[in-house]
């Protein structure tokens, strides 16, 4: 296989409803896409970087320029027999695991066209169904929130997450667990919290939540070693988590008992089922987790969530959740069941809006 050119291009989708965590709100999304021509089959990629580097150091530009100037020529002209084997082509470069991701996804896409098969079958998958849970952002007010649950719940989502903030965190947890005493819950602090709140946290053992995401700094695995000694409630890393070794280390000092695996933010689907697998053996659940994605990252989240390991429902929910109009067909829907039924055409499993890509598009960059 050899990549004969690839087109970058960034484009511009409003959300429904504004996005809030701990760490920013987001209206609008700056999504870069990668068309990938693998021996001319096409293969999508999508970009999970932000529009800031609040969530992780990636941004939407410096993903662009990394892609464009180092793993553009890093696997330009370069023969390899599979998508696997191009994790290991971008390794000069450190971190910077979304832009990789990019690429290396839609590599994996134009292999499963290839061959006619679907992604989730070359990756391995098991399931022809996958669980949904959805992320809700931080509400202004406890009606807000218990409508926005509500709403979800009635749409069959087996389990909810809220994001939760120094100030709007026991109060909201203790309304829904008034209201839904015993839904499947969890909370996402995005980081939000430091030494100092551990009492604080201490008393979300009081509300039988799934799991506690994120808690405290991106790269306080030791912080997370000592709140999970005194926490009963399962600790999930994400932001913690980019590289294999680092689960490694999060899992054999205690740091957490759930992982949430991005595709993004581990570098693609050759780290991710890595990832998954060492979560496997060592008994760590995973669940695939959201970056507000259009269809593209959308369809690679469904893929992915079919391996084994990813037992516990995720943050893949259905295209209008996020989008009036997706760039997929058709676009993302879930069952009255809080599933999504995996796609079995080739690839990705959903044909790429072509027009509506380029009707947003707001910059395009062919690479030959
Ligand atoms: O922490 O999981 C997170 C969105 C942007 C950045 C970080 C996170 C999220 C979400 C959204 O929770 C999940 C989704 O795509 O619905
Ligand atoms: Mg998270």
């Amino acid at each position: 296989m050899r990549v004969r050119g690839m087109t970058l291009r960034e484009i511009r989708m409003r959300l429904v409803t504004p996005f809030e965590t701990s760490l920013d709100r987001v209206m609008e999304r700056r999504i870069i896409l990668l068309e990938a021509d693998v021996d001319g089959v096409t293969g999508w990629g999508e970009c999970t970087a932000g529009e800031n580097p609040f969530y992780s150091p990636e941004d939407t530009e410096t993903a662009w320029h990394i892609l464009e100037n180092y793993l553009w020529p890093m696997v330009k002209g370069k023969e390899f027999a599979s998508a696997a084997e191009v994790w290991g082509l971008l390794e000069a470069v450190r971190g910077h695991t979304m832009a990789k991701a990019t690429l290396e996804t839609a590599i994996w896409d134009a292999e499963a066209k290839q061959k006619n098969a679907p992604l989730w079958k070359l990756l391995g998958g098991v399931r022809e169904e996958i669980p949904c849970g959805v992320s809700i952002g931080v509400k202004e007010t406890l009606d807000e929130l218990v409508a926005a649950v509500k709403k979800e719940l009635a749409a069959g989502y087996q389990r909810i997450k809220i994001k939760i903030k120094p100030g709007k965190d026991l109060l909201p947890v203790q309304r829904l667990r008034q209201e839904f005493p015993r839904i499947k819950l969890m909370v996402d602090a995005n980081s939000a919290y430091r030494r100092t709140d551990w009492p604080l946290l201490k008393e979300l053992d009081g509300f039988y939540l799934m799991m506690v995401e994120q808690p405290l700094g991106w790269d306080d695995l030791y912080g997370h070693v000592e709140l999970q000694k005194g926490l009963q409630t399962p600790i999930c890393l994400d932001e913690c988590i980019h590289t294999y070794e680092q689960a490694e280390a999060a899992i054999a000092l205690g740091a957490c008992k759930i992982i949430n695996i991005k595709l993004g933010r581990v570098g693609g689907f050759h780290e991710a089922r890595r990832m998954q697998d060492l979560c496997a053996r060592n008994g760590v659940p995973v669940w695939c987790g959201g970056m507000l994605e259009s269809g593209i990252g959308r369809a690679h989240n469904i893929a992915m969530s079919t391996m084994e390991n990813f037992s516990l429902p995720g943050d893949v929910s259905a295209s209008k959740r996020y989008w009036v109009e997706d760039v997929i067909e058709p676009e993302v829907v879930v069952t009255a069941a809080g599933t999504i039924r995996v796609p079995g055409g080739a690839g990705i499993g959903f044909a790429v809006r072509i027009d509506r890509i380029e009707a947003i598009t707001v910059r395009k960059e062919r690479l030959r």
